[in-house]
């Protein structure tokens, strides 16, 4: 068969080097440091975020790295290692939603969140280089823009904390990136420890970070970039979102996340959204996912808590079927993956991340990593698709 593609992490050392030579290229200059952040995928609780609900992401070694100097004017200049070519000057008093496009936004988005909460940003000269794949579901660009909010903390002496910085990197997407994200990939890349998965609680923010080590168990985790492009992937998310909270709105709840308190009252909503009109059963579904999805995160944490990763596989598998069939947010590629996957004995799988495309995950032995990617990959070659990459 064909050879599989794997994308493969750089060493710290390789991402500091690599971010500090663009930078001299660049300015001419050494920068005053660099700082990074990765990557994730999360476990389970999908389209939970924006509901106040329970996900479950884990860091990758993939990680971006953002090499900055201060500047003493209000000028901020930005180059890219994969466009090495295209520097981009913005004045910072300029920024306002709407004023700046494509990556630059999550950049300059985080000094504008910054200073509008008064903290007082410096102009500043950045190079970013990153090894986490753009475009795939693994949250490229919140390692970018934590990247920047970690070093303008640090070249601004600001001394916020990665719950503050990670809220402000949240706006900087919704309010000048215009992507109105939950805030689950903010909270990966700035509140993550290695060897752990972050539970974090949109409710308040709160965080537990649990113990997670597929290695010590015989086990890993493959993470499957399907390299799908899919169309209206915005239009899709703020829709899914703007039905949540319609559906909250008509249940007199602040969140969806207030109906998980007992089976009975989610129950008991399910049934009020379930009108009888077409609208009505949609609104349903999604909820219905959503209210299922969070408490997967509680089924999922318990297992990992008892130390008993190898059960986790059929909640990986429900979590797939009901962003199928419920959200509606995978797509054929993904359900080859997860489905090509478990064929070949993963103990689970699903997609993860936003879904329209993107990545998925399986719980796979740690022999048969290499077995169960050949077996995605050659079911992708059978079913006409692009071949996937494998990320480790
Ligand atoms: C994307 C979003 F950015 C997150 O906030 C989250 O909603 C996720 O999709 C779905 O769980 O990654």
């Amino acid at each position: 068969g064909r050879a599989t593609t794997w994308v493969h992490a750089w060493d710290e050392a390789t991402g500091r080097d690599r971010a500090t030579d663009a930078f001299t290229a660049s300015y001419g200059t050494a920068p005053d440091g660099v700082w990074s952040a990765p990557g994730r995928v999360n476990l389970i609780g999908e389209h939970t975020d924006y509901n106040g609900g329970l996900c479950l992401p884990v860091p990758l070694a993939h990680r971006t790295y953002a090499a900055l100097r201060r500047r003493d004017d209000d000028t901020a200049r930005l180059v890219s290692a994969w466009d090495p070519t295209d520097a981009v000057t913005v004045e910072l008093a300029g920024v306002a939603p709407g004023t700046v496009e494509g990556w630059t936004a999550y950049v300059v988005g985080v000094a504008w969140a910054l200073r509008e909460r008064g903290l007082a940003v410096p102009g500043f000269d950045v190079a970013v280089d990153s090894c986490v794949p753009v475009g795939s579901g693994l949250s490229s660009s919140a390692a970018l823009s934590c990247s920047v909010a970690l070093a303008l903390d640090a070249v601004g002496a600001l001394a916020q904390d990665r719950a503050a910085l990670a809220a402000d990197c949240v706006r900087a997407e919704n309010e000048i990136a215009g992507a109105p994200t939950g805030g689950m990939d903010q909270a990966a890349a700035l509140r993550t420890v290695p060897g752990h998965a972050l539970l974090l609680d949109c409710r308040d923010q709160s965080v537990r970070h649990v113990p997670f080590d597929p290695a010590s168990e015989g086990l890993a985790l493959l993470v499957i970039d399907t390299r799908a492009e899919h169309a209206l992937v915005d239009g899709q998310y703020a829709a899914r979102r703007a039905t949540c909270e319609e559906a909250a709105a008509l249940l007199g709840v602040p969140t969806l996340r207030e109906l998980t308190d007992s089976p009975a009252r989610a129950a008991s909503a399910l049934a009020t959204l379930d009108d009888g009109t077409p609208e009505g059963g949609v609104r349903m579904h999604r909820v219905r996912h959503v209210l299922a999805e969070i408490t997967r995160v509680q089924e999922f944490v318990a297992l990992l808590d008892a130390g008993r990763l190898r059960d986790v596989g059929p909640l990986l598998d429900a979590s797939h079927a009901s962003l199928r069939d419920d959200y509606e947010v995978s797509c054929r590629e993904l359900d080859v993956a997860v489905e090509a996957a478990r064929a070949a004995g993963a103990l689970g799988a699903r997609m993860t991340g936003g879904g329209f495309g993107g990545s998925a995950i399986a719980l796979v032995e740690a022999g048969s990593v290499e077995a169960v990617a050949d077996a995605v990959d050659a079911a992708f070659r059978d079913a006409g698709l692009r071949p996937p990459a494998f990320v480790a």
